[in-house]
């Protein structure tokens, strides 16, 4: 695989001080396909510094300029999507055609709505007798996380450059040649140097470093909890702005008048899509008392159909985590009606799609986020019975509801504790905005929302 022995910095690919490597690894094959730079904190601070120096430039840059490179950004992405949709497949392992669909095209669907949106958003209005300025930040420290490889990226970086902050951007060690391609892909695109840099590193060292540097206004995170509690204090205790996308368990609420079929079968592909590395995955499927064993059946079969077609888990110690869960499931008199914490091949971080029933809110399998194709199945009573428990966790990302009824359906998505809902199946719209009540984060992505996420306002009365 093409991988750059440098860091994008200032606009050109530079040696890093540390001599520090990262091997990349097919989550498929357990095979090395690249070798690239693991920066130190020395590489992080040229890397800020760079940003500050492009800061007003960019800043001062009209909107509509802005839009235009973004624009180009989008245009390049899309004349790059086979190129894309082959890294991500190779240092994710994802199966080449989800590739193709959701991790090459949706960052290109969001790229190119911040190009619209930098050329359309008000970034100056008058209120009575003050005019209210929305004005960039300033450095954003954008750091992501494997899942999503490109569209994490996209989705801090887009709005980040679309509002006139200036980036360096951190990428999860697991997924940097991506990352690099995008790098390439800004180049290409005729950004300003210094306005977006990338620093490939480990999240303790590069990432913590960005994190803490002093020239940094604000920092975007996409990961664990326990990293985004960190990544928070250091925030907090600095004063400076952070947004926070963090783990979920969300509840896939399917009501007795719903097409149980659909439901279920949509509810099924929706947790192993991405081999349940998705932190909006639907991994509780709450069902009534009276159509559960039906329900438990219908996901059983659709289970199956993923045997084959599932990809891997990112790494190892992934794997490890998500058999981990699972083992404890059983442990736990949960009723495993697919899969199982056996590999289901020799090579590569399998782990066959697993279905609970019998499922309890109180287990851990109902409570902590897995990141792996594991679906709990989950009976209640009545629709406040099913309220209660779609709440009952200390995570509030996403969600899904189902009735015969549109109008029944929102109803009770109105009552959920949760920044997303999709109605009898939804359908993704990079303009709604996306992130969490409760533990799964502070702030929004995605749309206007995201775009103001990066602006902080100042009013001038006259
Ligand atoms: O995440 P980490 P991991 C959840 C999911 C998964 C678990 C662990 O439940 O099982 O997290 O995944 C960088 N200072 N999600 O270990 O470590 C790291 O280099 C600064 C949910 O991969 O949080 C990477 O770039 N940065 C999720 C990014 O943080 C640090 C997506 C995420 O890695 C750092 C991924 C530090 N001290 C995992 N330590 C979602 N919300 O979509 C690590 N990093």
């Amino acid at each position: 695989m093409k991988a750059h022995d440098g860091l994008y910095i200032d606009g050109a690919w530079r040696p890093a001080g540390s001599t520090d490597v990262i091997e990349v690894v097919n989550p498929a094959d357990e095979q090395v396909i690249a070798r690239i730079p693991a920066a130190g904190a020395l590489d992080v601070d040229t890397a800020v510094r760079a940003a500050r120096a492009a800061l007003p430039g960019w800043a001062a840059t009209p909107p509509a300029e802005r839009a235009a490179r973004l624009a180009a950004l989008r245009d390049v992405l899309v004349a790059r999507k086979g190129e894309i949709a082959e890294t991500v497949t190779a240092e994710l392992g994802s199966p080449p055609q989800f590739s193709q669909a959701v991790h090459a095209a949706v960052p290109i669907a969001v790229a190119g709505s911040y190009a619209e949106l930098a050329a359309t958003h008000s970034f100056e209005e008058r209120v009575g007798n003050s005019t209210v300025l929305q004005e960039p930040v300033g450095v954003v420290a954008a750091i992501t996380p494997w899942n999503y490889p490109l569209h994490q990226i996209v989705a801090k970086v887009a709005p980040a450059l679309a509002a006139g902050c200036t980036v360096v951007l951190k990428p999860a060690e697991d997924t940097p040649l991506t990352a690099q391609l995008f790098a390439e892909a800004v180049h290409e695109a005729d950004v300003p140097a210094g306005v977006f840099n990338l620093v490939t590193g480990l999240g303790p060292v590069a990432g913590q470093a960005l994190a803490e540097h002093p020239g940094v206004d604000l920092v975007s995170f996409t990961g664990s909890t326990a990293v985004g509690r960190q990544i928070g204090a250091v925030a907090g205790a600095a004063v400076k702005r952070v947004a926070l996308e963090l783990g979920g368990k969300s509840a896939n609420v399917i009501l007795p008048s719903a097409d149980l079929a659909k439901a279920v079968n949509v509810g099924v592909a929706n947790v192993m899509s991405n081999s349940g590395q998705t932190c909006s995955a639907w991994t509780r499927m709450l069902v009534h008392r009276d159509r559960y064993d039906e329900a438990v059946e219908l996901a059983r079969t659709a289970a199956a159909k993923y045997a084959d077609r599932i990809g891997p888990l990112v790494n190892a110690k992934q794997r490890t985590r998500v058999r981990g869960y699972i083992e404890q499931g059983i442990a736990e008199g949960a009723r495993l009606v697919a899969g199982g914490p056996e590999s289901p091949r020799e090579k590569g971080y399998f782990v066959s799609p697993t279905v609970f029933a019998d499922v309890s809110p109180e287990m851990t399998i109902a409570q902590e986020e897995i990141f792996g194709p594991v679906l709990s199945i989950l009976p209640y009573g009545d629709e406040d019975d099913a309220l209660r428990i779609a709440n009952g966790t200390v995570y509030g990302l996403a969600g899904a509801v189902w009735a015969g009824d549109e109008a029944e359906a929102v109803a009770f998505a109105r009552r959920m504790d949760t920044g997303q809902v999709d109605i009898n199946g939804g359908r993704f719209n990079p303009l709604a905005p996306f992130g969490g009540y409760k533990q799964s984060g502070v702030g929004r992505e995605l749309g206007a929302h995201g775009l103001i996420e990066y602006l902080q306002t100042k009013s001038l009365q006259f």
